[in-house]
């Protein structure tokens, strides 16, 4: 009995010690921004160096596809979950959405600073469909 109870401590230990451990993964900062015409929501979109990012993006509409395109993604991997089209046109990584569509585009951010983004189709742009990712130092955890 007595060497039961002392396993059961034993093994307690061991589990509080392992919970104690400072978690290892990559801060995540999950951003959520509409697309619609002719604007981004929010369209300053901010997050850290380090940080593994997933703006979620959403078409509104109510009539049009609209894109995020940015040199920012150029040399930056995008995961991409969700039914969206992606490529690269004059210079730009883009994203582009149908009305209605929600997509998750998960990357690890890099690069400070601040940087363009715009939706390439059509007009949209001039239209005012803009916006900006900037990139912050890394957050103090
Ligand atoms: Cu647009």
């Amino acid at each position: 009995m007595r060497g039961v109870l002392t396993s059961l401590l034993v093994m307690a230990a061991a589990l509080t010690f392992t919970a104690a451990l400072p978690a290892q993964t990559t801060p995540r900062r999950v951003i959520e921004v509409t697309l619609s015409e002719y604007k981004y929501e929010p369209n300053q979109i901010r997050f850290h160096e380090g940080e593994s990012v997933v703006l979620k993006l959403k078409n509104i509409g109510p009539r049009l596809a609209h894109n995020m395109s940015s040199r920012y993604w150029l040399d930056i991997p995008l995961t991409i979950r969700g039914d969206a089209r992606q490529g690269i046109s004059e210079d730009r990584k883009w994203v582009a959405l149908d009305v209605g569509r929600e997509v998750e585009v998960e990357f690890i951010a890099k690069g400070r600073g601040s940087y363009a983004v715009i939706c390439s189709i059509f007009d949209h742009a001039v239209q005012g469909h803009t916006g900006a990712f900037f990139v912050l130092p890394p957050a103090s955890p």
